[in-house]
């Protein structure tokens, strides 16, 4: 793993080690803001509340013995790419390694707002993590603040999970011990680790994860609006070869990667090894998962001796394909355009 940060830990995974369509834990990505909260699994607590006619809580072993489901997401931290910004921009430098894909394993949050009756005018349910601490740069609420996001309730009713456990093991403590969220579909920050509070709310949440951080500029006919960010974009990352590898002249190299989107499964990944002026297409491996990546590889007739940029290209089900530029509105997040990959051919 690549240590971005220490304390808290930030760490992602050196994409060219990408092997399998799952990834193996000790290979996906961390992302913390806070320092990893001390939870004791006998103290835990789950609260649901708000606007429910039933208030509850419950405990972890609640939660093991209700009716489990087992579903495959990738997550992809939102920033994830941003090394690839001209010029610089601030947070994180991740680089291609900040997105995994995994097996969790939990209950549905809908049995839970179930349970607790929402109110009819229910519009939002918040997700609190344990975690807390505070914001080091203005703008920033005075004091301590949890890590917390809102949802739609049309999305919490749906498909996300609150997931124990991640490739068959319980969640370790970097991953969100004893339970996180896991929102398909939508970048990384949405899926709640250490969960430990569900508020359903009539109003909507305007926290600091969803305002003043993980926002981009929405342009309608009004004009930008700030709008939390949710569904990730379509997007192809090349794993093999990585930047700055050395090739073989005149000869097969196996190009290869991984490709995701949301609400939909990639359709087609196209490879160009000319910056993007020919494109040819890539294999998919395997079946399609909706909100799960998709492995493909691609067999690159390498040319004679010089410098070469590689570039992977993905489209969906829904017709979205990967764009060349940058989209600026997306400020530090939402890195989705084609990557250059630079290669020495000898
Ligand atoms: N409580 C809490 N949940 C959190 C975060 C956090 O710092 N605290 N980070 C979020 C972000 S930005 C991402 S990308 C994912 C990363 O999940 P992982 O560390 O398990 O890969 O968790 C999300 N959930
Ligand atoms: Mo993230």
């Amino acid at each position: 793993m690549i240590t971005r940060e220490k304390e808290p830990p930030n760490l992602e995974m050196p994409f060219s080690a990408l092997e399998s369509f799952v990834t193996p834990n000790e290979r996906f990505y961390i992302r913390c803001h806070f320092p990893i909260p001390k939870i004791n699994e006998r103290d835990w607590r789950l609260r649901v509340g708000g606007k429910v006619a039933r208030p509850f809580e419950v405990i972890i072993d609640d939660l093991r013995q209700m009716p489990t489901q087992t579903i495959t997401a990738t997550l992809e931290c939102a920033g994830n790419s941003r090394v690839f910004l001209v010029p610089k921009v601030k947070g994180v430098q991740w680089e291609l390694g900040a997105v995994g894909n995994a097996e969790w394993t939990g209950v549905r949050l809908r049995e839970l707002l179930q349970r607790a009756e929402m109110a009819n005018k229910a519009r939002e349910i918040i997700l609190e993590g344990a975690d807390n601490g505070t914001i080091a740069e203005p703008p920033r609420p005075s004091g301590k603040i949890n890590f917390a996001r809102s949802l739609p309730v049309e999305k919490a009713m749906d498909d996300v999970l609150l997931a124990f456990a991640m490739n068959g093991e319980p969640l370790s403590a970097a991953h969100g011990f004893p339970l996180r969220a896991v929102v398909p579909g939508w970048y990384g920050m949405a899926s709640i680790k250490w969960l430990q509070r569900i508020i359903v709310t009539d109003q909507p949440f305007n926290g600091y994860y969803q305002s003043i951080d993980y926002a981009y500029w929405r342009r309608d006919e009004a004009g930008p609006a700030l709008v939390p960010l949710t569904t990730m974009q379509v997007k192809a990352e090349i794993a093999r070869p990585e930047d700055n590898e050395i090739i073989r002249a005149n000869s097969k190299y196996l190009v290869k990667g991984a490709a995701w989107t949301a609400g939909a499964i990639v359709t087609k990944v196209e490879v160009s090894c000319d910056a993007g002026k020919s494109w040819g297409e890539a294999t998919l491996n395997g079946e399609a998962t909706e909100n799960a990546w998709r492995l493909w590889e691609f067999e690159w007739q390498t040319p004679s001796p010089g410098g070469y940029t590689l570039m992977a290209r993905a489209t969906d089900s829904r017709g979205r394909m990967q764009p060349m530029e940058r989209d600026a509105n997306g400020g530090t997040y939402m890195i989705s355009h084609c990557l250059p990959i630079e290669v020495e051919v000898r």
